[in-house]
């Protein structure tokens, strides 16, 4: 294993040396360890709470004492705890183990923690790999969903063996914080469209319409809208919104959504936030233009969409 990542074995304690050391045994970091542990890795454990260690022990896990004693026992250290705190936190207590291992994030952080987090590593001798895990920990096992890398390029490919036990993997290139940049877009509009469908839940109640009555019928009708995405993108990166035929701006007044979700006694934030977008691109004058226009108000001031280059690498 140690010849896998192309690092010599750690002086310390050589012992107990394992494959990949676990910092983080909550619900995400055990399936993780799990998986690691039925491919056959060794692996040493360590949480802040120790009693959880002892499942991934009786499954075959050497537990560690301290966070000093998991970063020394193996070449890779990976990270799953809850914040990019707790891991600066948890790291800056081995800083003086981490020179010469892999570090490999998989807490969910921002762009810039990812990216503050990746100079801070480079500054202890250390390769950083930050990973944003794209699937829920039941999915790790059966190698469902995914997982978003970028940071270190030798990284990524030296551990590529090992990241292969877990789910798909997809490198974004050499700049930190982008793997988590893409994860949180993503859950932005899932989270969006999950609100939009507890809105309408709302919305229908007082006709006395269960929430899984409404669910039913939602599901579909959303999943046939999602047609409409690849439309509407291609219109954002031409940067043309007179494309004709689409739904323009004057026809998707929102406001009888508004008002009818006042009506129910629901409160229309939700959909008042989409009429608000709206209202403030027509104000413009971009009445006639195309639904899709409301990106302009949302892209950040001097950054053009469009490029190709922009997935993954
Ligand atoms: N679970 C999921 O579905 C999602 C899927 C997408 C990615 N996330 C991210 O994965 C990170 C870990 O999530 P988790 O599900 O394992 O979370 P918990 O079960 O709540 O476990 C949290 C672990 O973090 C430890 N911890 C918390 N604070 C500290 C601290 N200050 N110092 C050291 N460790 C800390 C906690 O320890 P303990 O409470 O057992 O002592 C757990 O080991 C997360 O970033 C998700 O966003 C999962």
């Amino acid at each position: 294993m140690y010849s896998m990542v192309g690092m010599s074995e750690p002086t310390r304690n050589p012992a107990r040396s394992t494959d990949v050391s676990m910092l983080g045994l909550g619900a995400m970091g055990s399936a993780l360890t799990t998986a690691l542990l039925d491919a056959g890795r060794s692996v040493t454990v360590w949480n802040r709470t120790p009693d959880r260690t002892a499942g991934p022990v009786a499954h075959g896990a050497r537990a560690a004492g301290s966070v000093r004693e998991a970063v020394a026992a193996s070449p890779v250290v990976v990270t799953c705890l809850l914040g990019y705190p707790s891991v600066r936190e948890t790291l800056g207590r081995a800083a003086g183990e981490l020179r010469g291992r892999t570090l490999l994030n998989l807490t969910t952080t921002t762009p810039n923690e990812a990216r503050e987090l990746s100079s801070w590593a480079a500054g202890h001798g250390t390769d950083h790999l930050d990973g944003a895990v794209m699937a829920v920990p039941a999915m790790i096992g059966p190698r469902e969903g995914q997982i978003l890398y970028s940071g270190s390029r030798a990284a990524y490919d030296a551990l590529l063996p090992l990241l292969d036990v877990w789910p798909a993997g997809e490198f974004h290139g050499e700049d930190a914080g982008r793997a988590s940049l893409v994860d949180l877009a993503m859950l932005s509009g899932m989270y969006q469209m999950f609100t939009g469908f507890l809105h309408g839940a709302a919305m229908v109640a007082s006709l006395g319409m269960s929430a899984s009555d409404f669910a039913a019928r939602q599901a579909p009708f959303l999943s046939a809208m999602t047609h409409e995405l690849a439309g509407y993108a291609k219109v954002v990166d031409g940067g043309d919104y007179t494309v004709p035929g689409q739904q323009s701006l004057d026809f998707s007044d929102l406001s009888h959504l508004v008002r009818a979700s006042e009506e129910e006694g629901v409160d229309p934030a939700p959909i008042a936030a989409v009429q608000e977008l709206i209202g403030r691109q027509i104000a413009a004058g971009h009445g006639s233009e195309g639904f899709p226009r409301i990106y302009e108000s949302l892209r950040p001031a001097g950054v053009t969409t469009g490029s190709a280059e922009g997935g993954a690498a």
